[in-house]
């Protein structure tokens, strides 16, 4: 039977800049599930990439005394390493400027005025002359240009418009209809209450203020305004053609999932369902709007200069440490905290002490008790059977959550068996084991217990901690991937290392504030 088919996306960032740790976030959530699907057994695609049109990256370009394309192709390869350091196993990392793309813009674009849904009309805004930028009311600084503070003018622009008024009624008719399509239920609500039903207004799809755009194919004093351009990635690359699709394209569209943030969320429930309903396809079938990062409580931004990179965090701290960190600490709904102090304490108290230590006093033992060698001799007492059940319920416990994109709380329930695992160590006491000749069987029954357990853990955590995991299994040295308890392994030849440092906390505050 053909594997089943599981397509995600993320967002794609804008190369305006170097991608902090919450767009860095949104890859590394997207990297879990990716991989999770696939231990899972499903066919999985995994696109991210690149944003690279608009008026604010020619203004940037100019400044730095280059081309727009010089300037986007070292912001897109410094995002594309950053997404590399962080370990994410996306299948295809595309850009906005690649020639496929652009091309099949155009057509779409041609589509969708031969159907009648593209219309050439009026844009009315407030301009300001020496910026050549229009403004909304609301965007205005004491009624000036937030920019130079100048006067702005009425002024009128020809531009081309998409009937989002025409899908009005369809939308909130699919999107009632459809429950699971936004994620979390709070944001269906809110794009529901706030921005649909209270009326959509039709959206300027041009614009011919500045150049750094996809031309309009029947108009080429225009280019084609960024949220038609952006948000046509995830067809464009992977085989949509206007006048005829790829098989590919058959295969992996509609989109299972599609990642990003809660402020882009109604431009992904809004705009794009309407332009695939102008394009006569089907919509993804969900979108979840995850919450962001902050730091300090406020929001991480570009523009805030309270930047913090992931690259510079795995220097201090190492990829899985970073990883753990924002995956456990972002619940699905609610904005997430990341400080210096509680990365350091997470790390301390979860990685070094509940996983580290287990891992490698496990391993000790069995080497100090039986030179490296346990089997299990199946001499159980009572306590054993809360372990072993505990082992063998992990994978439905983190289906479920994992199911819900709940990825904290999955952690939580790997981590669950990790604790019950050091408390088992407290209960069967293996030193006093140790030191009883007729207690030997005992003894590796209770070390094959604990390795069992190590083994199916560090499999499960492989989505989320894949360096880790793949460490403790060498450590095992083991190639046994099932994910439950097994009777009839053979451990040998392991070797301990620590995993996870401790971290000391004044010392590793002063070393980032010398930074
Ligand atoms: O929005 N915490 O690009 P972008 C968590 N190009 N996530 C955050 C965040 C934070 N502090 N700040 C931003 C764009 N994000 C468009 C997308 S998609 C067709 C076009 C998220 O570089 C943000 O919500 O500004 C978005 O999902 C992603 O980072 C890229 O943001």
């Amino acid at each position: 039977m053909d594997k089943k088919k599981y397509y995600i996306s993320t967002a794609i960032a804008y190369t305006s800049g170097k991608p902090h740790i919450g767009n860095t976030y949104e890859i590394v959530l997207a990297d879990a599930i990716a991989r999770y699907k696939r231990q899972k057994g499903y066919d999985v695609y995994f696109q991210t990439g690149t944003d690279e049109h608009g008026e604010k990256i020619e203004l940037k370009a100019k400044d730095k005394g280059i081309t727009p394309k010089e300037f986007v192709d070292d912001v897109a390869k410094e995002i594309k390493r950053i997404w590399d350091v962080m370990n994410t196993s996306y299948d295809k990392f595309v850009r906005t400027t690649d020639p496929n793309h652009e091309r099949i813009v155009q057509k779409i674009f041609d589509k969708m005025y031969d159907k009648g849904d593209i219309y050439k009309g009026e844009y009315k805004g407030l301009y300001c002359t020496p910026c050549e930028s229009f403004w909304t009311e609301s965007q205005l600084v004491d009624g000036k240009c937030p920019d130079c503070g100048r006067d702005v003018q009425e002024k009128k622009e020809e531009a081309y418009f998409f009937k989002l008024s025409k899908y009005q009624d369809k939308l909130v008719e699919y999107i009632e209809s459809h429950p699971e399509f936004i994620r979390p239920e709070s944001r269906k609500n809110e794009m529901l209450n706030n921005f649909i039903k209270p009326g959509l207004q039709d959206l300027c799809v041009s614009r011919t203020s500045f150049d750094w755009g996809i031309p309009v194919d029947i108009d080429p004093k225009h280019v084609v305004y960024v949220w038609l351009d952006a948000l046509t990635n995830y067809i464009t690359n992977i085989g949509y053609d206007p006048d005829g699709s790829t098989d590919e394209f058959n295969k992996w569209w509609p989109a299972d999932l599609h990642l990003i943030g809660k402020d882009i969320i109604r431009f992904h429930t809004i705009y794009w369902p309407c332009f695939l309903w102008s394009l006569d396809l089907e919509l993804p079938k969900q979108v979840f709007g995850h919450p962001w990062l902050l730091t300090n409580n406020d929001k991480i931004g570009k523009s805030r200069g309270n930047a913090i990179y992931a690259d510079d965090l795995v220097d201090l701290f190492g990829v899985d440490a970073v990883r753990y960190y924002v995956l456990h600490e972002i619940p699905f709904a609610n904005d997430g905290n990341l400080t210096y102090e509680l990365l350091i304490e997470r790390t301390n108290t979860d990685l070094a002490n509940t996983l580290g230590n287990l891992v490698n006093r496990t391993i000790s033992m069995a080497n100090k008790y039986f030179d490296g060698v346990v089997v299990n001799k199946n001499v159980n007492e009572d306590v054993d059977t809360e372990l072993i059940n505990m082992v063998n319920e992990l994978d439905k416990k983190l289906e479920k959550k994992m199911d819900k994109l709940e990825i904290g709380l999955a952690l939580d329930e790997i981590f669950d068996v990790l604790r019950r695992s050091n408390k088992y160590i407290d209960e069967t006491t293996p030193w006093q084991l140790a030191k009883q000749e007729d207690k030997q069987d005992r003894l590796q029954t209770v070390l094959y217990n604990l390795l069992e357990s190590i083994r199916v853990c560090a499999n499960q955590l492989n989505p989320f901690l894949t360096k880790t995991s793949k460490e403790i299994l060498k450590q095992l040295n083991t190639s046994d991937n099932s994910l439950e308890f097994k009777d009839n392994n053979t451990y040998s030849n392991m070797k301990p290392e620590v995993l996870f440092a401790r971290i000391d906390k004044d010392a590793k505050l002063k070393e980032i504030e010398n930074l």
